[in-house]
C-alpha cells in the first residue's frame, strides 16, 4: 500500500506546471546543466515563507563549481519546468506554466567559499527584479516566458570582490488570494564576483524572516475585474527590500 501510495503522489506531482532555476550565463556563454548551482530535485514550491527552503529551495543538486563573474557581467538565469527544461515534447508548461504570473529577483550575500559554505544565518541583499510593469501589464514571469527560461540582468559593477551566493526567485501569486498559496521557486548559484567594486550594503535581510505570509506582495490577488492577471492595473509591492542603486 505503501508504494502505490508514493506512485499516485509521484504522478500527481509530476503533471504539476511548476518550475526550478537550473543553469546560469555569463555574458552569453551557458555554463552547463547544474554547474555551480544548488538546486532542488525537484520543481514543488516552497510555500512556507519560514521555511529554510525559502534560502535556496529544497536541498537537492550539489556542485564544486564556483562561477567567476566580473561586476558588469551580463547573467542569465535559466528555468525549466524539470531539470533539463521540458518534461517531454511540446511541454506547453516549460519554463513554467502561462498562469504562474510574478516576479522574479536576485539576491546575493557574501560567503567566504561559495562551494561549501552553508546557507542559514546569511545576510542577503537584493540587486535585481522585475516585478510588474503596469503600463505593459508584464510580469517578470513573462519575460522569462518569452526567453524560453532565460531571466538577464547586470551585475552591478560596484559589488565588492569575493565570493557570494546569488539566489535567484521566481514568485508564482495565480493562487495567492488565498493563505499560504503563493508558490516560491529559487535556487542559488555559486559565484566569485571579480573587479574593483567596493559596494557592501548598509543594510541586509535574513532569509527566512525578512517575508511575511501577509506581506501585499505575497497575500495578493493578481486578478483585476475582467479576470485577467493585469494586478487590477496597480503597482505591484515585490516582497523584500528594494534593489541597490550603485
Ligand atoms: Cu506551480
Amino acid at each position: 500500500m505503501k508504494f502505490s501510495l508514493t506512485s499516485i503522489l509521484a504522478c500527481g506531482l509530476a503533471v504539476e506546471a511548476h518550475t526550478i532555476f537550473q543553469k546560469v550565463s555569463i555574458n552569453g556563454k551557458d555554463q552547463g546543466q547544474l554547474t555551480g548551482i544548488r538546486a532542488p530535485n525537484n520543481n514543488n514550491p516552497v510555500q512556507d515563507v519560514t521555511s529554510q527552503n525559502m534560502i535556496c529551495g529544497a536541498p537537492g543538486t550539489k556542485s564544486n563549481t564556483v562561477l567567476n563573474i566580473a561586476g558588469g557581467d551580463r547573467i542569465g538565469m535559466y528555468w525549466g519546468h524539470v531539470i533539463g527544461g521540458a518534461q517531454f515534447a511540446n511541454d506547453v508548461d516549460n519554463p513554467i506554466a502561462k498562469s504562474h504570473k510574478g516576479p522574479v529577483m536576485v539576491y546575493l550575500a557574501k560567503v567566504d567559499n561559495a562551494a561549501s559554505t552553508g546557507t542559514s544565518g546569511l545576510k542577503w541583499f537584493k540587486v535585481w527584479q522585475e516585478t510588474f510593469d503596469t503600463s505593459s501589464k508584464k510580469w517578470g514571469v513573462d519575460t522569462m516566458l518569452q526567453n524560453q527560461g532565460w531571466v538577464y540582468f547586470n551585475m552591478p559593477t560596484c559589488i565588492a570582490p569575493g565570493q557570494y551566493l546569488l539566489r535567484g526567485e521566481t514568485i508564482a501569486l495565480h493562487s495567492a488570494n488565498k493563505p499560504n498559496q503563493a508558490q516560491f521557486y529559487q535556487s542559488c548559484a555559486q559565484i566569485n564576483i571579480s573587479g574593483s567594486g567596493s559596494f557592501t550594503p548598509s543594510s541586509t535581510i535574513s532569509i527566512p524572516g525578512a517575508y511575511k505570509a501577509s506581506d501585499a506582495g505575497i497575500s495578493t490577488n493578481i486578478y483585476g475585474l475582467a479576470g485577467v492577471p493585469d494586478n487590477g492595473g496597480k503597482p505591484y509591492q515585490a516582497p523584500g527590500p528594494e534593489p541597490i542603486k550603485c
